[in-house]
């Protein structure tokens, strides 16, 4: 299945499409105040919602892939998926990089403003150190009216202090979406 879609997305250039789309990783509930940072102890796990956000005015939204890097010690524990019946979506993980690919059999529609795509959990294996999760854009991106691949065009990622608040090392998040680019 995820060979398919992911041949479905794959070498075509975005049509024009009216509204910006933007994955954001949420750990606190709300979304447009990311991005989000935590403290956690070591072992703690920690849950982040993946959210595509943007209007596709107009446009059948049929389906899309998001790849969600990790970037320091946390390992990935599982996730759940929560795309609606009748989308059909995979979930996995390959090394550093959680591969969430879903479509819609029939023409989804347009997600308006929001939509809920998995709840990750990770957990912080290390101490002292800072935790990062970003998306990699390059590799990111959906298909609307069976037409060819739309890249998002942007990520709010997710920031995990552990073990206290003495975090020495802070990239900015221009250095880290350059790294995955
Ligand atoms: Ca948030």
């Amino acid at each position: 299945m995820r060979l398919v879609i992911l041949g479905l997305l794959a070498f075509l250039v975005c049509g024009p499409i009216s509204a910006e789309m933007l994955v954001v990783l949420d750990m606190d509930g709300e979304l447009g105040n990311g991005p989000d940072s935590v403290f956690v102890e070591p072992q703690d796990s920690i849950a982040v919602a993946v959210w595509l956000v943007g209007d596709l005015l107009g446009a059948d939204f049929y389906g899309f892939a998001v790849f969600v890097v990790d970037n320091g010690p946390l390992a990935f524990l599982g996730g759940e998926i929560l795309t609606p019946a009748p989308w059909v979506s995979d979930l996995s993980e390959n090394g550093d990089t959680v591969s969430i690919v879903a479509m819609h059999p029939t023409l989804g529609g347009s997600p308006e403003g929001t939509f809920l795509v998995a709840i990750l959990q990770y957990v912080a294996a290390a101490e002292e150190t800072l935790g990062e999760l970003g998306v990699d854009l390059a590799r990111s991106g959906f298909a609307v009216d069976f037409g060819p691949t739309c890249f998002f065009d942007d990520f709010v990622g997710a920031k995990i202090m552990i073990g206290g608040n003495t975090a020495t090392e802070q990239p900015t998040w221009g250095a880290i979406k350059t790294l995955f680019r």
